[in-house]
């Protein structure tokens, strides 16, 4: 009996003849250290499969010494460009000079420090840290500190509101404020007086306060969800929190480690909404891409509630971390990467909008923190996306499953900018390209 003529099943693994479809394979030194890595590190990570050597400017190396455009800028700690030349000769100076000497004495490097952030950043004074956790930790603790001795909260009652979505940092109290299991989950009891409501929804904040604000002490949130996915909040939202902040007695604290440092188009991107957060948590970019350096900034009637001996950190502020960060922030301004920031992150975001793509939902973003929002097309997922853009000469990851952050260091120019949209566009098409191959097969 004829079989009715039927169009073969489409194959999932069709070879594409046109494009180079499937990843390319690792070159011998990559998966040599990929296997180092394996047997000798801990898996708390899955890296994209690219092995870096060398950083300058915008770009990286692999060591099988191909080079890259980096749109990651290691979460934006490297607002400056890899390796800059003022910053990394403001460490060796340092280096030669004196390294370490905890808060237990003075030293020249920290004072100049102190006084270069007060003059800098506009507050009273500066509490230096080391990695954003430890800023978020100081943050939470100047405030429940200021709730207790200011507020007059009771100490076992005080409480600090948080938003669905936040990334704060990994240490326990941090992750408490999580609503992300991959954060939280199975680490055991978390830390009481937290309460969590949703992000960009001003009337979840006024019910909280109006329900439990006489034992609030703050209220913490980024001002833009970097790990949410770059999630923008609605214009006016920081400014409508400040403003019920300070109508119940409850400070505003900024976690400005991600979204700080001139990354969004403005110095803080607490600016865009025009308000002077009661803390702002540093980290990252300032510690220019070589150490990592935070710091909490707040003024006296809140910072001098913790007396000497309540808090610390053997290397917080210490003379390599000092001049490094002097250095970082003068280079910010000296080369306007707040501006540069604002102006080519307008045109990624005008340039990737016109890219017609099946995987392309949204893109979205402000200043050089962008994400693409992508849906998964034949199983093809952002995942390997970035394998192709790797491919292409271009690194960025996934943040949950679909969305794909884009974060050059905040030094790119217009051209430099362009190429690299042209390889994130050759990539779309170039995935699209193979979800035709595998259609048509
Ligand atoms: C990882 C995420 C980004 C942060 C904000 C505090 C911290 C971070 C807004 C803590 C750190 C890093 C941590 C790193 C990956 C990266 C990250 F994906 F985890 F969420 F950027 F979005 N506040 N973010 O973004 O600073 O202690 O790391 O110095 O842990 O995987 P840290």
């Amino acid at each position: 009996m004829a079989t009715k003529k039927t169009k073969p099943a489409v194959k999932k693994e069709t070879k594409c003849k046109k494009t180079n479809c499937k990843p390319n394979p690792l070159g011998a030194k990559t998966k040599s250290y990929i296997a180092m890595e394996d047997r000798f590190g801990a898996h708390n990570y899955h890296p994209l499969p690219v092995v870096l050597k060398k950083g300058k400017g915008i770009y990286v190396w692999d060591v099988e010494g191909k080079k890259y455009f980096d749109f990651l800028s290691a979460y934006s700690a490297v607002n400056q460009g890899h390796c800059h030349p003022r910053i990394v000769k403001a460490l060796k100076d340092q280096t030669n000079q004196l390294c370490l000497t905890s808060r237990a004495f003075y030293n020249e490097a920290f004072c100049e420090y102190e006084k270069f952030m007060h003059s800098y950043f506009g507050y009273d004074k500066v509490l230096p840290m080391n990695t954003g956790a430890e800023g978020v930790e100081t943050a939470l603790k100047l405030a429940r500190r200021w709730g207790v001795a200011k507020k007059g909260i009771a100490n076992d009652k005080v409480k600090i509101i948080c938003c669905e979505g936040n990334f704060h940092g990994r240490t326990v109290t941090v992750i408490t404020m999580s609503d992300d299991p991959s954060s939280y989950a199975d680490y055991g009891p978390l830390t009481p007086g937290f309460i969590r409501i949703p992000y960009n929804d001003p009337k979840a904040l006024e019910k909280a306060l109006e329900k439990y604000g006489k034992e609030v002490a703050a209220f913490i949130a980024e001002p833009i969800q970097g790990e949410a996915g770059v999630f923008v909040p609605d214009d006016g939202y920081l400014k409508k929190c400040f403003d019920l902040c300070h109508k119940h007695n409850v400070l505003f604290i900024a976690d400005e480690v991600q979204t700080g440092i001139a990354r969004t188009g403005k110095m803080l991107c607490s600016q865009h909404d025009g308000i002077r957060p009661d803390i702002v948590i540093l980290g990252k970019a300032l510690g220019g891409g070589v150490l990592p350096v935070s710091a909490c900034l707040a003024d006296d009637d809140i910072m001098l509630n913790v007396k000497p001996g309540e808090h610390g950190s053997t290397f917080g502020g210490f003379p390599l971390a000092a001049r490094v960060a002097v250095e970082a922030l003068k280079v910010v301004k000296d080369e306007k990467l707040v501006q540069n920031a604002e102006k080519m992150g307008k045109i990624f975001r005008k340039e990737i909008e016109k890219i017609n793509s099946p995987f392309i939902v949204q893109v979205r973003g402000r200043g050089l923190l962008n994400a693409i929002v992508t849906k998964p097309v034949e199983g093809k997922t952002a995942w390997d996306i970035c394998l192709k853009l790797r491919d292409n000469g271009l690194l960025a990851k996934p943040t949950h499953d679909h969305i794909i952050r884009f974060a050059p260091p905040l030094c790119i120019n217009k051209e430099e900018l362009m190429e690299a949209i042209a390889i994130i566009k050759k990539t779309f098409e170039q995935m699209f390209g193979e979800y035709i191959q595998v259609l048509q097969a």
